[in-house]
């Protein structure tokens, strides 16, 4: 595993060093600003145990199912390399099964199936926060372990726990400031392009974008869409944006699949220089157009983090573990759970020219 650490600082936390990783899957360490649910580190290394893989207090064998809001993305793909190196070293068998379409019907068919192949856990990012839920109750009844990573579900009884990147409000603020950096003290109209409408995870984020916008007043939010993160969808939904704003100055897009659609077309379009964009995207999908100035900065965390922990968490769980008191313990940290069950992975990553091509997901 080849490590760079790379500074970034920010206005709103103010260091983060964040350990990349170039390995596919491989866990990042990450020493981060004190928040709640940040991870410490202690017992975790007793339980880790090294050598032969496998843990001290985890089942091996296991059979875990990871669904993705959609396969074939690679956002996901790095989440599932994280799942991998898990299931590696607790000697699981783990398979990432799901819709190619990220809606949360689509993904039911892929739950009620992985109750009938007998996977003992289901570790999944939510397509739509509400719809999954009876097929994750039922997955539950039938002795089925549920996590969810990345997109949560409404009804926190659905699942034994969450694994998100970082704090929602902290996410959406940053985005409101890359933005704003981005337009510059002028300012103007902006528009969020989102994923789908009831995707928990964009719609925490775009109500504290809301929320913080009063500090920005040279900005005004004139309009939200939702691209599905569906490239031709969220590509549509862009060049809509700017036909119907044609004062627009700027696009927030919290999702790798849109701001990477809107990148691209501006980045061949008349808008180049003119509309800004910014949100959360991969650095492999976003590296072209940032060397080339389309884009200022945006920015993510590892998305493998989120599987490698979404594992720990569900077989830790099979295991016997209390998660609300025992916390998460994953790669020789334990990460502790809020009340409602949410495991905090670490701060953001920022990316600009100055970083992006030193790192590999
Ligand atoms: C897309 C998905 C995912 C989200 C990232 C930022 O890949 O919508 O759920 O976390 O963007």
């Amino acid at each position: 595993m080849r490590s760079i650490l790379l500074k970034a600082s920010v206005a709103l936390a103010a260091m983060a060093i964040v350990t990349a990783c170039s390995s596919s899957g491989g866990s990042s360490s990450n020493t981060s600003p004190a928040a709640a649910g940040s991870p410490t580190s202690g017992a975790a290394a007793a339980s880790t145990g090294g050598g032969g893989g496998g843990t001290g207090n985890v089942k091996t064998g296991l059979k875990i199912a990871v669904i993705p809001k959609q396969v074939n993305q690679p956002y996901f793909d790095a989440a599932f390399a994280g799942a991998k190196k898990a299931c590696q070293e607790i000697q699981a068998k783990c398979d990432q099964i799901g819709p190619t379409q990220a809606t949360g019907a689509a993904q039911t068919q892929f739950i009620n199936s992985a109750v009938q192949q007998g996977y003992n856990a289901i570790v999944i990012s939510a397509a739509d926060a509400d719809s999954v839920v009876p097929a994750l109750k039922k997955a539950q009844s039938s002795g089925i372990t549920v996590v969810t990573y990345d997109a949560d579900v409404n009804d926190m009884s659905a699942r034994s726990a969450m694994i998100t990147p970082t704090t929602p409000q902290q996410i959406g603020q940053y985005q409101v400031k890359w933005i704003s950096e981005a337009i510059g003290s002028g300012g103007g109209e902006i528009a969020i392009l989102s994923a789908a409408a009831n995707a928990a995870n964009q719609n925490a984020w775009i109500k504290y974008m809301k929320q913080d916008l009063p500090n920005y007043p040279q900005l005004k939010l004139v309009d939200t869409v939702y691209g599905n993160d569906d490239t031709t969808l969220s590509t549509q939904k862009a060049v809509a944006l700017m036909q119907a704003h044609p004062n627009l100055k700027g696009i927030i897009s919290p999702t790798t699949v849109g701001i990477a659609a809107s990148a691209k077309y501006i980045d061949s379009s008349s808008y180049k220089g003119k509309v800004q964009v910014t949100g959360l995207g991969l650095p492999s999908q976003m590296k072209s157009f940032v060397n080339d100035g389309t884009v200022k900065e945006f920015g993510l965390w590892d998305p493998s983090k989120l599987g490698y922990l979404g594992i720990y968490a569900a077989a830790e769980k099979i295991s016997g573990a209390n998660l609300a008191s025992s916390g998460v313990t994953a790669g020789g940290q334990t990460y502790k759970l809020d009340g409602q069950g949410v495991v905090i992975v670490g701060p953001p990553q920022v990316f600009n020219k100055d970083n992006i091509d030193q790192f590999q997901f």
